[in-house]
C-alpha cells in the first residue's frame, strides 16, 4: 500500500488514512485468510528502486492527495508493466468524481479501479470480491476501467471502523528510523461549501463523532509513543461542545505524558466562537499550541459571495485579534491569492484592513489552486468566473528538497477580475508584506510611520517595491528580481537558501533569509528608500524620527550574532511601535531616551538553528524581533 508523502527532515506522517482502510479490512477473515498487506510505502524515492523492491505483488493500492499524485503514477505505471496481471487501485482526493473523470482512464491506462470519496467500505469490497473471484461490478463508489458505480453513502456510525493506531497497524512501520507525526480524527465531514475547497470530497457534508473513548485512547498511545506533533483531520474543531472536553483531556495526558504529545495543530471552525477562545486558551497555556489559525481567505464581500463563504463579520474577526493578543495568544490569519471576484485592490484592502487591526506578526497568504473535487472546479463556475489554470510546482514550503518526482497544483492564473499580471502583483504584495513586515525587517518602520504619519501600510509596501524594481542593484532591488524570475517562472512559490540547510522555504521566508546575511547593506540602503518613498507620495518626514526608528528597527532584528545593545534615541519609539501593535493611542512628543536590548537566544552564530526558530517555526508567533526592550527616559 503507497501513500507517499514528504519528509521535513526526518519527520514524516504516519499514513493515516491507508490505516484505516487495513484496520477496517482486517476485520474480515475472508481477507487476511488470502491477502497480506506487506508493507505501507510512504518515503518518496526513485520510483525504480521502490518497484524493484516489490515481489509479485497481486494488488497495489495508492492513497493519493494533489502533492503525491505524479509519483503515484509513476510508481504505478512501472509495476503494471513489470507485473500487468496486478491490480492498481487509486483512492483519495485527487481522484476526480465520477462525473469529472473525462478521459482519466485513457491517460493512465496502467490503473483499473479508482475509488471516490471515502475508501474503508469500498476498499474492503474490492479485496472481498478479489479474493472470492468476482467481479467490482456492484461495488459503490468506484470506476472499474471507465466504468462507474453508484455513489456509495457515507458511514453515519464511525465506530464500525477500527482505530489503525490501537490496532497495531503501523507496528511494524514505526520501528523504522524516522520521527512520525500522526493524524488525529475527532469528527468527519464539513457543513460548509466554501467552492475552493475540498475537504477529503466531506464539504458540504454531515458531520460524524468517532467516541470519546477512542479518541482519548488514541492520544494517549500517542503520548505513550512520544508521539511530538498531532495534526487534527477535523475540519472545525471547536464546532461541538465536546471539544472543550476533549481539548482539556488532551492537555491532561500532555501532564500526565510529561509534554507528550507537545503539540496539537487544529483547523478551527471558521466561525471562530468564545468556545474556539477557550480551546486556544487552554493549548497556549500548556504549550500544546502556540496560536491560533484564522482562515479568513478574503474580507471582500464579493469575492466571499462568489466563493460560497461566509465569514465572521470584520468588526468581529477585530475584536477577537485583540482579545488573543490580550491573552497572548497567536493568531495566524490566512488569506488566499486570486480567488474569484476579488481584485488587486480588494486584495490590497484586505491586506490594509488586517494589519490596521494589529495582524502585524501573522498573515500567511496562499495562491489559489483548482482542487479536482472543489466545487471551483466545476466547469460552469470555471467558465463563469473567466477562471484560467497552470500546473505549478507544488509549493511544499519546509519540506526537504532533492526529490525525484515534481508533483504540481492547477494554480489560479487569471478570474474574470483579475488578469494574470494582477495576480503577479497580488503575489508581490504578498510577499512585500510577509518578507519585510511579518518576518520583522522594517515592521517597526512601517507601524511607527503608519502611527504618526498615517502612511498606509500598502502604500509602504507598495512603495517599497517599486524602489526594488527601480534600483536592481541594492538589496531590496535583488530579493525583487530573484522573486520576479519565481513567480514569472511559472510561479514558483518556493526557494532554497543553501547557506543554511537545504529545505524548502517560501519567498519571503528566503528572501528575509538571504537579507539577514548582508543586513548591515540592507540598513545602510533604508535612508535612500525613506527618501523615495516621501519624495513619491509627496510628504515630508521629520529627519531625526526617520534616523530613529531606522536605528530602532535595526537593533531589534533578531539575528544569530546579537550580544548586548544600548543605544539613545530622540524619539519614543519604542512606545509608538508597542502602542501601535496594541492599537493604542500613542505619545508621540519627541523624548531623548536611552535603550538596552539584551539578546536571550545565545545562537552564537549558528545560522541554522536560527532559521529553524526564528523563521521557521517562529514565523507564526513574531519571534524576528526583540520585543522586550528597557527603556529609561
Ligand atoms: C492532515 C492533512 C495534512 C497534513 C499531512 C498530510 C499527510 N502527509 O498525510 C499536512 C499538514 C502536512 C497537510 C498539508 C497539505 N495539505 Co492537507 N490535509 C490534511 C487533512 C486535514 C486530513 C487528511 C486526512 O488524513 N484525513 C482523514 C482521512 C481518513 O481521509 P482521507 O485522507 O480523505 O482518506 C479517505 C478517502 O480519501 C479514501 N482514500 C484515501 N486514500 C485512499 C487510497 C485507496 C486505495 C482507497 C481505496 C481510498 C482512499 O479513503 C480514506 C478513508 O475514508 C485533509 C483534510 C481532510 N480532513 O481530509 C487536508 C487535505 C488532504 N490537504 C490538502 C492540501 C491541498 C494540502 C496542501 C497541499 C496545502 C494546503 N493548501 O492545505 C499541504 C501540502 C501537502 C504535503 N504533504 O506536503 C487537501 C488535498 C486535496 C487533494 N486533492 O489532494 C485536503 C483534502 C484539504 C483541502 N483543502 O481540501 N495536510
Ligand atoms: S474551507 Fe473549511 S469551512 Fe470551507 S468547506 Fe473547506 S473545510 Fe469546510
Amino acid at each position: 500500500m503507497f501513500q507517499f508523502s514528504f519528509m521535513y527532515g526526518d519527520v514524516i506522517y504516519l499514513p493515516y488514512s491507508l490505516g484505516m482502510l487495513w484496520a477496517y479490512a482486517k476485520t474480515f477473515q475472508r481477507i487476511t485468510d488470502k491477502i497480506k498487506n506487506n508493507a505501507f510505502t510512504i518515503i518518496r524515492e526513485d520510483p525504480d528502486r521502490i518497484v524493484e523492491q516489490i515481489i509479485d505483488p497481486d494488488i497495489v493500492a495508492f492513497s493519493t492527495y494533489v502533492w503525491n499524485f505524479e509519483m503515484s503514477l509513476a510508481v504505478a505505471k512501472l509495476i503494471k508493466r513489470k507485473h500487468p496481471e496486478c491490480l492498481v487501485v487509486f483512492g483519495g482526493p485527487q481522484i476526480p468524481n465520477t462525473d469529472r473523470l473525462g478521459d482519466f482512464f485513457l491517460k493512465y491506462p496502467f490503473i483499473d479501479i479508482v475509488v471516490h470519496g471515502e475508501g474503508e467500505i469500498t476498499f474492503s469490497e474490492i479485496l472481498l470480491a478479489y479474493a472470492n473471484d468476482s467481479d467490482y461490478k456492484d461495488i459503490a463508489g468506484i470506476t472499474h476501467r471507465g466504468n462507474s458505480t453508484d455513489d456509495r453513502p457515507r458511514t453515519k456510525d464511525l465506530s464500525i471502523f477500527p482505530s489503525p493506531y490501537l490496532t497495531g497497524v503501523f507496528d511494524d512501520l514505526i520501528k523504522l528510523p524516522y520521527t512520525y507525526h500522526t493524524i488525529w480524527e475527532t469528527d468527519r465531514g464539513c457543513p460548509y461549501r466554501c467552492t475552493f475547497c475540498d475537504w477529503g470530497s466531506l464539504t458540504g457534508q454531515k458531520m460524524y463523532q468517532f467516541s470519546e473513548d477512542r479518541v482519548y485512547a488514541e492520544l494517549e498511545l500517542f503520548a505513550q509513543m512520544k508521539i511530538a506533533y498531532v495534526f487534527m483531520g477535523n475540519a472545525n474543531f471547536g464546532i461541538y461542545p465536546r471539544d472543550v472536553e476533549i481539548a482539556q483531556r488532551a492537555v491532561d495526558i500532555n501532564i500526565k505524558y510529561n509534554g507528550y504529545p507537545q503539540k496539537i495543530r487544529a483547523n478551527f471552525t471558521k466561525n471562530s466562537s468564545s468556545r474556539v477562545f477557550d480551546i486556544a486558551k487552554l493549548f497556549n497555556a500548556h504549550g500544546l499550541d502556540k496560536g491560533i489559525t484564522l482562515s479568513v481567505q478574503s474580507l471582500d464581500e464579493v469575492t466571499l459571495k462568489t466563493i460560497k463563504r461566509s465569514n465572521m463579520k470584520f468588526d468581529t474577526l477585530s475584536s477577537f485579534v485583540q482579545q488573543y493578543t490580550k491573552e497572548n495568544i497567536d493568531t495566524l490569519i490566512e488569506l488566499i491569492i486570486g480567488l474569484p471576484g476579488e481584485t488587486y485592490s480588494s486584495f490590497k484592502s484586505n491586506l490594509e484592513d488586517l494589519l490596521a487591526i494589529g495582524a502585524h506578526n501573522s498573515i500567511a497568504i496562499y495562491n489559489c489552486t483548482l482542487l479536482p473535487n472543489a466545487p471551483m472546479s466545476d466547469t460552469k463556475y470555471v467558465k463563469d468566473n473567466g477562471i484560467k489554470t497552470r500546473p505549478t510546482p507544488i509549493m511544499l514550503s519546509h519540506a526537504s528538497m532533492n526529490d525525484p518526482i515534481q508533483e504540481y497544483e492547477e494554480t489560479v492564473v487569471q478570474t474574470k477580475t483579475l488578469s494574470e499580471e494582477d495576480i503577479k502583483q497580488c503575489v508581490l504584495m504578498s510577499w512585500a508584506v510577509q518578507a519585510f513586515h511579518t518576518l520583522g525587517l522594517t515592521q517597526a518602520m512601517s507601524i511607527c510611520l503608519y502611527i504618526k504619519y498615517n502612511i498606509a501600510y500598502t502604500v509602504f509596501y507598495e512603495h517599497l517595491i517599486k524602489y526594488a524594481m527601480q534600483f536592481p542593484d541594492t538589496v531590496m532591488g535583488q530579493e525583487y528580481t530573484a522573486v520576479r524570475e519565481k513567480v514569472d517562472n511559472n510561479f514558483d512559490a518556493t526557494d532554497t537558501v543553501p547557506e543554511y540547510n537545504t529545505q524548502e522555504w517560501i519567498l519571503s521566508e528566503a528572501s528575509c533569509l538571504r537579507i539577514h546575511l548582508q543586513l548591515d547593506t540592507f540598513f545602510n540602503e533604508i535612508p535612500a528608500f525613506l527618501a523615495f518613498l516621501q519624495a513619491s507620495i509627496g510628504m515630508s518626514v521629520d529627519d531625526e524620527f526617520l534616523a530613529d526608528i531606522t536605528t530602532y528597527q535595526r537593533a531589534i532584528i533578531i539575528t544569530c550574532n546579537n550580544g548586548t545593545t544600548e543605544f539613545t534615541l530622540n524619539n519614543p519609539v519604542h512606545t509608538i511601535f508597542h502602542d501601535g501593535l496594541a492599537n493604542r493611542s500613542p505619545n508621540l512628543h519627541p523624548i531623548k531616551n536611552t535603550l538596552q536590548i539584551s539578546d536571550p537566544n545565545n545562537f552564537d552564530g549558528d545560522i541554522s538553528r536560527f532559521a529553524t526558530e526564528i523563521v521557521h517555526h517562529g514565523r507564526r508567533g513574531g519571534q524576528a524581533l526583540h520585543y522586550d526592550v528597557a527603556v529609561t527616559y
